[in-house]
């Protein structure tokens, strides 16, 4: 029986070898198809099947429907020994598919029935990376604390005021807020204030932006933050129904973009690979980091979307290569880890390319 690196052709290794830096990660979206089994298991009285938690290859969702499958989730990962479990898997995970480093991101939860609080949930995935770096796991994990857009301002605020505490003592852990959750909910307007508060303590924001056309007013106003990194900005340039000023904006501030394309497409978001809004930006040179999104969801790694992302745009290894490299720049790690990585590269490179 031939082992998995044997059957992998040349290329497939390659983008497995390839180091690899993981910027856009929703902890609960990142659960892997092994880790759900055992959740599934843990709780049989809430009847979840596998169907009800990934999209297989070659199936499509609406992203409303992805929103479904994340309560799902939810609803199997709710105490503090569930996400110390999924977070410590999805690190591994990520480890073995070569990525070096990771900001994952993950939204406070409080479940009244487990006792789980948001201060416990934050605790837990620290620790959970903690532990991940006593077993000497070969990856530098941050976190970014997530605010989910449908739950609106007051509960943003609180997120933002929990997330300073734990920027002040996570020991450099908790780098960053995240805006996220269902782009058709709710309007960015209300959240401005907790966002501005955010920035103004010293975290760095990952904003979803333009995820879905009708976000152009809200991208306008967000971007004025200016956020550090924008997640997808499926709909910004014009060609979908953007608008010049709001590329000049991301242009002039030279604001990276995360990218999934898997997710997108799987999402419907984007119709096919081809299409994908990474072509538009990649062209003109701006900042891109090619990003999972949910793994676990959309039954993907980062390897896969770099090497999807060459052979749909005809990327060189060289060029792959590039783009590993350039998204050290973007992470909101402290210049020494930056350093540390950019080190960690020319090391591997001469081994890879
Ligand atoms: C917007 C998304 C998302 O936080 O419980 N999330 N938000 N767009 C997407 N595109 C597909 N994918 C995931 O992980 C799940 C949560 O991440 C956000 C949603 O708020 C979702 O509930 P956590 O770890």
């Amino acid at each position: 029986k031939l082992t998995k690196t044997e059957m992998d052709t040349e290329a497939d290794v390659f983008y497995r070898q390839l180091p690899k830096v993981e910027l856009h990660a929703h902890l609960n979206g990142s659960v892997s198809f092994e880790t759900m089994e055992t959740l599934i298991k843990r709780k049989p009285h809430l009847n979840i099947e596998h169907s009800m938690t990934a999209i297989r290859r070659g199936q499509r969702r609406s992203l409303d429907e992805c929103f479904q499958v994340f309560k799902v989730i939810h609803q199997l990962v709710d105490s503090e020994e569930d996400i110390l479990m999924v977070a410590k898997a999805v690190i591994q995970e990520f480890a073995a598919d070569g990525v070096k480093y990771l900001e994952l991101r993950s939204t406070p939860r409080e479940v009244t029935e487990t006792g789980l609080t948001k201060q416990r949930y934050i605790e837990t995935v620290l620790e959970a990376i903690r532990q991940c770096k006593q077993e000497e796991v070969d990856i530098d994990v941050r976190f970014l604390v997530a605010v989910d857009r449908r739950h609106g301002p007051v509960v943003a605020m609180e997120t933002v005021k929990l997330a300073e505490d734990f920027l002040l003592s996570s020991d450099g852990v908790v780098v960053g807020l995240d805006l996220s959750g269902d782009p058709t909910v709710g309007h960015g307007k209300n959240l401005l204030s907790a966002l501005e508060k955010a920035k103004n303590c010293g975290l760095k924001l990952a904003l979803h932006l333009s995820e879905v056309p009708s976000q152009r007013d809200e991208s306008e106003l967000l971007l004025n933050l200016p956020p550090d990194r924008i997640g997808h900005g499926t709909f910004l340039h014009p060609e979908v129904g953007g608008s010049d000023s709001l590329v000049d904006k991301v242009c002039k501030q030279n604001i990276p973009i995360e990218m999934c394309l898997t997710s997108n497409v799987k999402g419907q978001t984007v119709p096919s690979y081809d299409k994908h809004h990474f072509q538009y930006w990649y062209k003109r040179g701006h900042a891109c980091v090619l990003c999972t999104d949910d793994k676990g969801v959309f039954c993907t790694d980062l390897s896969q979307e770099y090497q999807l992302a060459a052979s749909t745009f005809g990327l060189t290894q060289e060029a792959v290569w590039m783009l590993s490299q350039q998204a050290i720049g973007y992470t909101f790690a402290p210049e020494p880890i930056k350093q540390r990585l950019e080190k960690k590269w020319a090391e591997l490179k001469q081994q890879i390319l």
